[in-house]
């Protein structure tokens, strides 16, 4: 079953937006494995969004990453990295259609309130930064035949 990295970013805690956020990735029926509120060091935003660097953006992000707390989650499904990205709406909030969580709920390209892994292969790449492998659970869902 594949597996994606969703970050609620330091905006998304600040703004209190976890609760909703979280329920939308739950009700989708994405299976939850990984849970925890981590302070991003520079060197772990350094790691997560070095496809970036040289951007000019770039620092400003590390900044804003690194600035609060972070909701970190590992959810697991059929298809999941396409659902999660799905459910979090295109980079710009502006642009980010209504029913997702940017078109919901933010207005910024920086403030996005959400990162979500982009393939299968960077999935388990940022699940391994951020997560050591005793820290995700596997569970049999009870609804599993419901859902899948
Ligand atoms: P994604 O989060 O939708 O995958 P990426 O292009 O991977 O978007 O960019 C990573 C993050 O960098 C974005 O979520 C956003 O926070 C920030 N970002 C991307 N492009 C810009 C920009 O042009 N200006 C400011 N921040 C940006
Ligand atoms: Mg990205």
């Amino acid at each position: 079953m594949q597996r994606t990295l969703i970050l609620l970013k330091p905006d998304a805690v600040q703004r209190r937006l976890v609760g909703d956020i979280i329920g939308r990735f739950e009700r989708k029926g994405l299976r939850l494995v990984g849970l925890k509120l981590v302070s991003a060091s520079r060197e772990l935003a350094e790691s997560h969004y070095a496809v970036h660097k040289g951007k000019p953006f770039y620092e400003s992000l590390l900044s804003f990453l690194t600035s609060g707390p972070t909701v970190a989650l590992v959810w697991e499904g059929r298809e999941a990295v396409t659902v999660g990205r799905n459910l979090m709406g295109v980079t710009d909030g502006a642009k980010a259609p209504p029913g997702t969580v940017r078109g919901d709920f933010a207005i910024s390209v920086q403030n996005n309130l959400v990162h979500g892994s982009d393939s299968a292969e960077n999935a388990a790449l940022e699940i391994a930064l951020w997560f050591k492998n005793e820290e995700l659970v596997t569970f049999t869902a009870t609804d599993a035949n419901w859902i899948g």
